[in-house]
């Protein structure tokens, strides 16, 4: 069952020092604060709570000077640790997830599964270097890194489009739904695996 009081991850490395505190399934009184270092990030993380019904504390203090890539990867482990410890026992979930999502011409499609097996496979066909001050090659790489820390399989295409902010954010938000749509009650205790478990 996903647990129904904030989980909180702290981790401290010699490149960042993060705090995240998780409660999914907030239809209510939704709580986000998000403060990376990278604004394009936090606007991605800002989509995913708030779509994903999720209330959302990350905060990140990183090694910025060098560039963005420990600062965005080391968030998104963070956040993939926080989602598992919150689903704690995959029981009573509906375990998969899809969801499409449109920003404007841009469309993507998100479709997870909480299997406890770590894979991911990511096309977003982002073509600029950046979208404010992240860099383009580190948005598939937040993806990747959440769902191996999370222990989900994560498959996210952008379908179309022609901005590359209004597709990274578009992946963003469908990913949101397609987590809402896997961690809604299922209507049964069972854990939802033929073979039982969820273990590896
Ligand atoms: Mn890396």
């Amino acid at each position: 069952m996903v647990l129904t009081e904030f989980v909180n991850i702290d981790r401290k490395t010699f490149e960042t020092d993060i705090q995240c505190s998780l409660l999914l399934n907030q239809y209510e009184n939704q709580i986000i604060e998000i403060d990376t270092g990278i604004g394009f990030l936090d606007h991605m993380f800002t989509a995913l709570a708030k779509h994903g019904r999720m209330s959302l504390k990350l905060k990140c203090k990183g090694d910025l000077y060098i560039d963005d890539h420990h600062s965005a990867e080391d968030c998104a482990i963070v956040l993939g640790m926080a989602f598992k410890k919150a689903v704690d026992v995959p029981k009573g979930i509906k375990r998969f997830g899809y969801a499409y999502a449109p920003l404007d011409e841009a469309l993507s499609r998100a479709v997870l599964d909480i299997s406890g097996r770590p894979c991911c496979v990511v096309d977003l066909g982002l073509k600029r270097e950046k979208v404010g001050d992240l860099s383009c090659e580190m948005i598939p790489h937040v993806l990747q890194s959440f769902a191996n820390s999370a222990c989900i399989t994560l498959h996210v295409d952008t379908l179309r489009g022609d901005n590359d902010h209004h597709r990274a954010e578009s992946a963003f938000k469908a990913l949101a739904l397609a987590i809402r749509n896997a961690v809604e009650p299922s209507g049964s205790n069972d854990i939802p695996s033929t073979k039982g478990s969820l273990d590896i």
